[in-house]
This record gives C-alpha cells, sequence and structure tokens, in this order.
C-alpha cells in the first residue's frame, strides 16, 4: 500500500502520482493538511523535514519527488519510463535535473503571488529576470523538439513527465500567449502528453492563460476567478462558479458517506466540483426490456462494480435499481457517474460490462443534468424524465 502526502495540484506529486498511473500502481491520497500534518511528531518521524510530497511505502518512507516518482517508474521497468537501456536511463536523469534546475526555483516569484497573495507580492523586475533564465531552458527544449517527438527514445519517460508538471502552472498561471508564441514544438510537445489518459487522470483538462494572471490588474482573463485564500499553502479558486482545482475524490466520498446527502454532501459537490477536470455521465442498462427479478438485477450492478476495481480512485457512481420483481422489463438499471477527465476512463471502457450500458454526458451547467445527478445521488426526486418506475434500491461506486 502506498500512501503519498500532497496537497491537491501539487506538480511535484503529479509527475509521481502520473508515474504511477503508467505504473498502474494504486496510490492512496490520505487527507493531508498543510502546515498541520505535516508538522505533526508523527510526520516528522518519517520525514524529519516535514517536506511533501512524501511517501510510505511497504519498504519504508521515502522523500524528494524525484526519489518518489522514480520509485514508481522503476516498479514496472516494461513501461520504460527510466529509459530502456543505461544511456537512455542517464538522458532520463539529465532532463529530470534540467526541469528541476529550470522551472520550480521560480514558483515563488511567478506562481505565489497568484496562490498565496496574502504572503508574496509581485515583484516584476524579479519576474522578468525569471522568465528571461527560463527562457534559455525552454530554447533548449524546443531545439530539442524540433527534432524529437519526446525527450527520450520514442515514448514518454519520467524525463516528459516532470518536464510537463513543472511547465503546467507556469503556463497556466504566469507566462501568457505572447511569451509562449515561439515555442510551437514544445506546445505541440506539451499537449500530446497532456492528452495521454494517465496526464488526463491525474491533471486533467488544462487552460494556458491568455495573459499572465500574476502581476496584473484585475481585468479581463482575471475577472472571472476568485481567489480563495485558505492556508498559507493550500490553494482553491473558482471560474464561472465552479472550482478550478481537482475535487479531492477521497473527500468527496468521505462527505458522501459521513453526512446527509442533500444537505450538506450535494452542496460541498458542487462547491468542489470542476468541469474542467472532471466529467459526469448519465447511463443506461441496454437490456433492461430483460430485467425481471430485483436481486438479480442488484447482483449485476455489483459484480459490474467488483469488475471495476481499478476505477476506484477516479470514479464515484450511484445506480439505481426502478420498479419490482416481475415479469422481463419489470426492473431497469439506470445512474450517473462522476469521472477524473473528459472521457469515460479506459478502464471503464475496456470492461466486459461496458457495452452492456449506453453513456450520455451530463452538463453541469444545465439544470436538468444538475438536477438528475443530485436525485441519483439522493435517492429521491423526479426520476420522470428516466423512467416511470419508482426507486427500488441504490448501489454506490466509492
Ligand atoms: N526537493 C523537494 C522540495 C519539496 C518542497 O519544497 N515541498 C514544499 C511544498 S511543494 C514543502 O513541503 N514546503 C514546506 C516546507 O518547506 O516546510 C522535492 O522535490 O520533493
Amino acid at each position: 500500500m502506498y500512501k503519498l502526502y500532497t496537497y491537491p495540484n501539487n506538480p511535484r506529486a503529479q509527475k509521481a502520482l502520473i508515474a504511477a498511473e503508467y505504473a498502474q500502481i494504486s496510490v492512496q491520497l490520505p487527507k493531508f493538511e498543510m502546515g498541520k500534518d505535516n508538522k505533526s511528531p508523527e510526520f516528522l518521524k518519517l520525514f524529519p523535514l516535514g517536506k511533501i510530497p512524501a511517501l510510505e511505502t511497504p519498504q519504508g518512507p521515502i522523500s524528494e519527488s524525484p526519489a518518489i516518482a522514480w520509485y514508481f517508474a522503476k516498479l514496472r521497468p516494461d513501461k520504460g519510463l527510466c529509459g530502456n537501456n543505461f544511456f537512455e536511463e542517464c538522458q532520463v536523469q539529465q532532463w529530470i535535473s534540467f526541469a528541476e534546475d529550470a522551472f520550480t526555483k521560480h514558483y515563488p516569484v511567478l506562481l505565489y503571488p497568484h496562490f498565496m497573495p496574502g504572503n508574496f507580492s509581485f515583484q516584476e523586475q524579479e519576474a522578468e529576470k525569471a522568465k528571461q533564465q527560463m527562457k534559455r531552458y525552454l530554447d533548449v527544449l524546443e531545439a530539442h523538439l524540433l527534432h524529437n517527438t519526446y525527450l527520450v527514445g520514442e515514448r514518454i519517460t519520467l524525463a516528459d513527465i516532470t518536464a510537463v508538471c513543472y511547465i503546467v502552472p507556469l503556463f497556466r498561471i504566469a507566462l501568457g500567449e505572447t511569451f509562449r508564441s515561439p515555442y510551437s514544438c514544445l506546445m505541440r510537445w506539451l499537449h500530446t502528453c497532456l492528452n495521454k489518459q494517465p496526464f488526463q487522470r491525474v491533471i486533467g483538462s488544462v487552460q494556458f492563460c491568455k495573459e499572465p494572471l500574476v502581476g496584473q490588474k484585475k481585468s479581463a482573463d482575471t475577472t472571472t476567478v476568485q481567489e480563495k485564500h485558505e492556508s498559507t499553502t493550500s490553494q482553491s479558486s473558482h471560474v464561472n462558479g465552479f472550482s478550478n482545482e481537482l475535487m479531492d475524490m477521497n473527500e468527496w466520498k468521505r462527505k458522501y458517506s459521513n453526512t446527509d446527502t442533500r444537505t450538506e454532501a450535494l452542496p460541498w459537490f458542487w462547491e468542489h466540483f470542476n468541469p474542467s477536470q472532471l466529467s459526469l455521465w448519465y447511463c443506461k442498462y441496454k437490456y433492461n426490456d430483460e430485467l425481471e427479478k430485483t436481486f438479480m438485477s442488484a447482483n449485476l450492478v455489483s459484480g459490474w462494480f467488483q469488475r471495476l476495481e481499478p476505477l476506484r480512485k477516479y470514479a464515484f457512481g450511484s445506480i439505481l435499481l426502478f420498479g419490482q420483481s416481475g415479469p422481463p422489463g419489470s426492473v431497469e438499471i439506470h445512474g450517473v457517474w462522476l469521472f477524473v477527465g473528459q472521457d469515460i476512463p479506459k478502464d471503464m471502457k475496456e470492461g466486459v460490462d461496458f457495452d452492456a450500458y449506453e453513456f450520455s454526458k451530463l452538463d453541469p451547467n444545465n439544470a436538468k443534468d444538475r438536477t438528475l445527478v443530485e436525485n441519483f445521488f439522493a435517492w429521491d426526486g423526479d426520476f420522470s424524465s428516466i423512467t416511470q418506475k419508482p426507486v427500488n434500491q441504490g448501489k454506490v461506486f466509492k
């Protein structure tokens, strides 16, 4: 069992999580409060610097994010994330070190004034200096990517994962379209990587800023962004009424299990729901007209859930059975799924049951769709748009 301590959207943790995705390793993200949990005696005993990300493995603790990512990558050598031979392995290390030097050291100047405006003020000259320094590195990347699809070899390695994770927040927040315009090969590579499922699952869809969001008077791009400064290191903001942070799936599942759905869990859900990183889907069993018995239909759903084990980190589903046992067509199965990413995850699509269900994407901006989601999560309300039968029972994938 692997436990990774981090706050959401930490690029140092993201690279390790993407490596774990490629390696098909399941990693737990325990509830973690920066500034509190990393200062506790138990944490400091394992990780004396109190820094995150920090990983607990069956063999013991590992700190320093490059080592954590390397650990996951190396667990599955067949995936080639560390390179396919000794020389490639050194090249991967070279680019990892390059990315560490090139990007993270500029975060305090370029990103912290955005995320922690109370603690960091924007310094124009410092920011300009940081951008100039970064350009040298980006020029090198651009030249390399003019002739190469990826940083090392013909496949994604930890070099790409690390560099992409470190560049994304800079392009999202601090380096606008004009700054990025000379880097067409780099942009092609970024999009190629970001479109891969493991990246999608961890980072979700990314929007790069037109103008920098830091060091500007609030205007055009920034007026829709309400920054909510929660603690010195955790970040949270909302765009168009939705969160733009990745919802903590474990936290949502805890809320759903432990609080009243209508009055507490659903308000929390919409508060944290981020439509660029999550998607909602309605599904219907294709052979409802053959279903006779509620217990057999319930078993059908339980079996489906059991076979979806790898999906647990990225999905939440509430499936309802409608009707009563009787002749064929007496029972119906419908449900709503929440997935990380904009598509139905591969693990769902590759499941043997997938073909028996019809999926359609829901629009969280559409009031009817929102109500449908709420009714499915609460197991009550008006379902007349999908069936005339009453709710019989529900099953939750969490
Ligand atoms: N070299 C370390 C840096 C880790 C680091 O600086 N983490 C920050 C958060 S992203 C932290 O834990 N800061 C709290 C502290 O320094 O006390 C790594 O890559 O893991």
